[in-house]
Formats: C-alpha cells, sequence, structure tokens
C-alpha cells in the first residue's frame, strides 16, 4: 500500500518485520489519515467562523446562536468513527497481543532483564529449562544471579545487549527489571512492554524477516537512558545454530563478564563484548555436561 509507506517514512518508523506489525501499521495509517482530516476540517471551519462573524459585519451580538444541527451530527460521526477505531480495532489488536499467547514448546524463550543502562538476555540452553535466578547471588560478574548449584543452569546463556532469534518462530520474552523501570521496545517488532521491577510480564512477536533491528529503552530511566540500546538479530535457522553454538563455546560458565568500567551514570563504551570469563576468574564446569 503506497499510502501506508509514506505514513510510515514520514513517521520515521522503520520498516516492519514481524507477522503481526502491519495491523499496527494500519491502526497507525488510518489513525493519522483521520487526524488529518479532523485538523484540516477543524481548522477551515475556524477560518470560517473568524470570516462569516467578525465585527463589522455583525455589529450586534446574536443571542439566539447556532441553529443548524451540522455540528451536532458532525461531532457525532467523530466520536462514532473513535469508537469504532478503538473497539473495533485497537482494543481486539491488544487483546490478541496479551490473551493469545502461542505455545511455548513451539516457542523460542528468553528472559530479558533490564538494569541501568543495559539489556541482559537469559536463554535456558540446550536442556529448555531455565536455571535458578536468586537475587543475593546477583553480582558485577552473575548480573542474573544464576544459582551454580543448579543443574538445569549449567548451560545456560547470558548475553549482554545483543539477542539472536531464529526467523519464523514465535519468540516469548519474560520481561524484567533489576532497578527501575524500563521499557523493552523493538520498533521494528513494532512491540513494546514495560519492564517492571518485581514483576514478571509476558510478550511475544514472531520475526518474519532476517536482519538487524535495534533494541531501544523505551522509559526514561536515569543518566545514561540514552545509551541504553541493544541489538535484536533475525537469523535464518542455520545462523540462529551458529550463534548458540558459538554463545555455548564462549561461555566458559554462564556468567557474563562485568560490564566496561565508565563513569557512574554512562554506558558502557564500545561494541557489547561476549560472555567470555574475565581474566583470573575461577574455573567452572564447562557447560554441555548436565
Ligand atoms: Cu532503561
Amino acid at each position: 500500500m503506497i499510502s501506508l509507506a509514506l505514513i510510515n517514512e514520514f513517521l520515521g518508523l522503520p520498516p516492519n518485520a514481524s507477522a503481526h506489525g502491519y495491523q499496527i501499521d494500519h491502526i497507525i495509517e488510518f489513525s493519522h489519515w483521520f487526524m488529518g482530516a479532523l485538523f484540516l476540517g477543524w481548522s477551515a471551519f475556524f477560518i470560517y467562523v473568524l470570516i462569516r462573524f467578525r465585527r463589522n459585519r455583525n455589529p450586534v451580538a446574536s443571542h439566539e446562536g447556532v441553529t443548524s444541527g451540522i455540528s451536532t451530527h458532525l461531532e457525532f460521526a467523530v466520536v462514532l468513527i473513535e469508537a469504532v477505531l478503538l473497539i473495533g480495532f485497537a482494543v481486539p489488536l491488544w487483546a490478541k497481543r496479551v490473551n493469545a499467547f502461542p505455545e511455548e514448546k513451539d516457542a523460542i524463550l528468553v528472559h530479558a532483564v533490564g538494569q541501568q543502562f543495559n539489556w541482559n538476555f537469559h536463554l535456558p540452553g540446550k536442556d529448555g529449562v531455565f536455571g535458578r535466578r536468586e537475587l543475593a547471588l546477583v553480582s558485577n560478574s552473575n548480573p542474573l544471579g544464576l544459582d551454580p548449584a543448579d543443574a538445569a543452569g549449567k548451560d545456560d546463556l547470558v548475553a549482554l545487549g545483543e539477542l539472536h532469534v531464529p526467523i519464523e518462530r514465535n519468540v516469548i520474552v519474560d520481561l524484567s527489571s533489576k532497578d527501575v523501570i524500563h521499557n523493552f521496545c523493538l520498533p521494528g517488532m513494532r512491540i513494546a512492554q514495560d519492564a517492571i521491577p518485581g514483576q514478571i510480564i509476558p510478550m511475544w512477536f514472531k520475526p518474519v524477516k532476517t536482519g538487524n533491528y535495534e533494541i531501544v529503552c523505551g522509559q526514561l530511566c536515569g543518566l545514561g537512558h540514552y545509551g541504553m540500546k541493544g541489538m535484536l538479530v533475525v537469523d535464518t535457522p542455520d545462523d540462529y545454530q551458529a550463534w548458540l553454538k558459538e554463545r555455548m563455546e564462549l561461555s566458559g560458565n554462564q556468567i557474563a563478564p562485568p560490564p566496561l568500567a565508565r563513569p557512574p551514570g554512562e554506558p558502557p563504551v564500545g561494541p557489547t563484548p561476549g560472555t567470555v570469563a574475565p581474566p583470573g576468574a575461577p574455573k567452572t564446569e564447562k557447560p554441555g555436561g548436565g
């Protein structure tokens, strides 16, 4: 649709890359055309009133006021269109996003944890089971507080800032936060969800185009908010397996390296490091054993 592409471009929206995104784009498109029509209509009406009821044509005020019912009909029509937009399109689409979750067994499961000012990703590894996370174990070298004593966590993967997912698979993200309210926003996937401390909130999407897509924090969360970015890489199934393999080989243990040294409030500089154990870190069991 030409108008859709034009409006997307005009609004600065990146191209949609998710299965449901075109529905969001249609609502954005229709809302903007509708608001544009209202803006032009009300502006024209305002100018008409200024001229029609100017002082030298109406020296004496009319105490009768408007007698025609046109404005009432027009306003009713506007309310009706808005109601249809909200009840007919927006609410059902929202309900589908939050109620109609895909089956977990066919989906890619990820835990995303926001912190000032990074996104941590936790993947369950080969066994498909997430290792236990314990608040008391959270440290610079173990940002998610993974319990080393839990066998299910032995093969887990922790990635900082970059998440890979395969194309054409549903992705379910369980979202949480370690400190303040963040927002896991994937503009290319047309989805965003607040990450709230003390809560785990699920969200899902299905990428339909390979490529790199920006992950941004959509809530002003502190001084370094502007730098709280990550990358979602949508891979072909083969590339995804290769990435998983690489991560497993890279992670001598399931614990990510400490963030790069930086002044308080500043995001880390340079590319995201891999989960290679920092020099001098105690050797732990290789993954894949359990
Ligand atoms: Cu944030």
